[in-house]
């Protein structure tokens, strides 16, 4: 079985330069068209500006592809929500059966490492849901966090989740959770929770060294990394939390489980705020693919 590797993210592989890895389900199942696609390749120029290669991942026609084309993200911001939203247990399927498939910060993490990059940037990864106790919905892109060496740099995680049970699961997963000049986890649209960090670095120099020292010692798995959303762009904690009372409550009406349910609290948040939480979410995103991309450089100049 062979992916497909572009020839801009190959050659810098090869030469040991910067390299982003960037997921799709984002595109297809995080944000409406057309914005979506802008935002993609928004993201693509500012890993550029930054000096890393930007590889944005997905399987296309059946072949997992890292670097996928301006037209390849195009087709998956199009296909929207008719994309297979694909995590690690539905590479497979979507392989044999030669299907497109959005990868999730899992499946994105899978074949990154299989194709040697350590840095990867997104919006936010999947945590414990709130309720996880009865219904025991808890992401895979916890569980590949620790199997896989990929390390995640996001804003936090929306507080769609139970932010306390998914620092406690990555705890006992042996994953780091280290924050980009913050003591605390940030939730996403809002620059704090309540919760602590496991480690604070204030440079991305000081995260590539703790990152390569992981290497050295050849401990395996990934880390996560967690930037606050600028100041400028974060969102009212007390609004945010209002509006996903209100998806969740929905959502629990029309009894919404299993993989459907987080692309449904994404969805009914951008519409109850009227697009305010897109425009924050694109910002964070942007700002995550700026720092995993200084992060990737200080990593390739320690090697
Ligand atoms: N959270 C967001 N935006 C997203 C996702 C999560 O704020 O786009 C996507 C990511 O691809 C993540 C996936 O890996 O949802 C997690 O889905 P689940 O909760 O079903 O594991
Ligand atoms: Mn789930």
């Amino acid at each position: 079985m062979k992916i497909k590797i572009s020839n801009e993210v190959k050659e810098a592989i090869e030469n040991g330069k910067a390299v982003v890895a960037l997921e799709s389900t984002i595109i297809s199942h995080g944000m409406p068209y057309p914005k979506n696609v802008e935002t993609a390749l928004l993201v693509e120029k500012v890993v550029k500006e930054n000096g890393a290669v930007p590889a944005t991942i997905a399987i296309i026609d059946g072949v997992p592809t890292v670097g996928c084309s301006k037209a390849e993200i195009e087709h998956l911001g199009k296909k929207g929500l008719s994309v297979t939203k694909t995590s690690r247990r539905d590479i497979p399927v979507v392989v044999s059966q030669k299907a497109d498939g959005a990868t999730t910060v899992a499946a994105t993490m899978i074949f990154a490492s299989m194709a040697g990059i350590k840095i990867f940037a997104t919006g936010g990864i999947g945590g414990v849901h709130r309720g996880a106790e009865t219904t025991m919905d808890i992401s895979a892109d916890l569980e590949e966090l620790a199997r896989t060496n990929v390390n995640v740099i996001c804003a936090g995680a929306k507080s769609i989740l139970d932010l306390g049970l998914t620092l406690e699961y990555l705890e006992t997963k042996g994953v780091d959770v280290i924050g980009f000049c913050t003591d605390e986890l940030p939730a996403f649209f809002t620059r704090k929770s309540g919760f602590k960090v496991n480690h604070r670095l204030d440079t991305p120099r000081d995260i590539a060294k703790a990152l390569s020292a992981k290497d050295e010692l050849e401990l395996g798995g990934g880390t996560l990394i967690v930037n606050p959303i600028p100041d400028e762009y974060s969102m009212d904690a007390d609004y945010i939390e209002s509006v996903i009372q209100k998806a969740l409550k929905e959502a629990d009406e029309l009894g919404v489980k299993g993989k459907e349910i987080t692309p449904f609290l994404l969805d009914k948040i951008q519409k109850i705020t009227g697009g305010e939480s897109l425009e924050s979410n694109i910002k964070l995103v942007l700002n995550n693919a700026a720092l995993a991309s200084r992060i990737a450089v200080e990593l390739s100049n320690l090697k």
